[in-house]
């Protein structure tokens, strides 16, 4: 049984504390920590772990094997390199960290240990949609891929959730997903500011983001996060002989009224409740059978934040942005994880 502590009780911590208590197989939550440690408490004593009183002494105890973090952005750092400091595994949620330098250190501390400690929450290259679109892509059935079309829509988003975020927290997903979709690397990123939304208070919402490809694939994603009818997540390639797109994810399509309708998912909880799922129960039998992570690592979370970093300065200036990343470390090696 492989023993988790989770740093960071909010709402994906608690989603995936359930997960882990009632869905998966061979893990048990045996700690958890929040700075609301009132919302820790509660958390902690529904599935009967202990509550820490800091995530750094839940990542010492000796009753946790392997670290969940699930707590704000700008905390990962932190947690991340105690957890490699420890030698303990450490899955973090998204972004691996909010500043590409941080990003470095992580590289730094796991090459310094000498093997992979983390994997980052991306888990989208779990998804059945993506998966299937990928392995069409990959069967050459529709030509060598030109162009994808993608969206990225929220219902809306948090009180704390800030300008930028949109790239930094949002557009991130298909930053990862377009890098795994493509084996290749993002090298130029331009973004585009559309009418603004009245919905969406201070926030410049919509955005229109343009990513060029090493292999001159462009890739544009529309993030809105306040469109109200629900969370939809879309992708289309665009082929030399033809194109595919997510499917649609409903088991059922009602037709009344006069209108034809497939359900909308509320939020990305239930979008990609499998995928999270599959996510999870490969990292807990990778670590299980005493192996090593190998869902995306830090390598891929340092080259998400480069491209992010880079989006959030063309939406700054209006610029096309070039994306440099720094030399790869051997540890990550080539291969294309999930
Ligand atoms: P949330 O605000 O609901 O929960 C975050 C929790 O972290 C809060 O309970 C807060 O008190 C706690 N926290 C803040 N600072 C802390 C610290 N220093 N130490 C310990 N706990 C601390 O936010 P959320 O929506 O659950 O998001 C949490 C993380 O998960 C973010 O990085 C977010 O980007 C990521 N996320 C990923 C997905 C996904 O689809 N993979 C979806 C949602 C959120
Ligand atoms: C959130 O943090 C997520 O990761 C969701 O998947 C994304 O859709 C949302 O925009 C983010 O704020």
């Amino acid at each position: 049984m492989l023993q988790v502590g989770v740093i960071g009780t909010g709402m994906i911590g608690q989603d995936h504390i359930r997960r882990m208590t009632s869905v998966l197989a061979g893990v048990r939550v045996t700690a958890v920590a929040d700075v609301d440690t009132a919302v820790a408490a509660s958390v902690g004593a529904r599935v009967g772990a202990p509550a820490f009183e800091s995530g750094e002494a839940l990542i010492a105890d000796p009753s946790v094997d392997a670290v969940v973090v699930c707590s704000w952005g700008p905390t990962h750092e932190q947690y991340v390199l105690a957890a490699i400091a420890a030698g303990k595994p450490v899955f973090c949620e998204k972004p691996l960290a909010t500043t590409q330098e941080a990003c470095l250190r992580i590289l730094e501390a796991e090459a310094a240990h000498g093997s992979r400690l983390v994997q980052v929450g991306y888990m989208r290259r779990y998804d059945a949609s993506y998966r299937a679109l990928k392995s069409v892509l990959a069967t050459g059935q529709i030509g060598a891929p030109l162009m994808m079309h993608c969206a990225h829509r929220n219902a809306s988003v948090p009180g704390f959730y800030e300008k930028e975020m949109a790239i930094t927290d949002t557009a991130v997903h298909e930053i990862d997903m377009v890098r795994w979709m493509f084996d290749d690397e993002i090298t130029a990123v331009r973004v585009l500011t559309p009418r603004r939304s009245s919905l969406g208070g201070d926030l410049q919402d919509p955005l229109m983001l343009l990513f060029e490809l090493s292999s001159g694939v462009l890739v544009d994603v529309e993030t809105s996060v306040n469109i109200r009818y629900g969370y939809d997540i879309r992708g289309e390639i665009v082929g030399e002989e033809g194109t595919a797109a997510l499917g649609s994810l409903s088991p059922v399509h009602v037709r009344r009224a006069g209108l034809s309708a497939d359900p909308v998912p509320a939020d990305w909880r239930e979008r990609f409740l499998a995928a999270y799922d599959v996510e999870f129960q490969e990292w807990i039998d990778a670590l299980r059978s005493g192996g090593r992570p190998v869902g995306p690592s830090a390598w891929d979370g340092y080259a998400a934040a480069v491209v992010s970093d880079a989006g959030v300065l063309a939406l700054r200036s209006g610029e096309r942005v070039p994306v440099v990343l720094a030399e790869r470390p051997k540890l990550y090696g080539m291969e294309v994880a999930a």
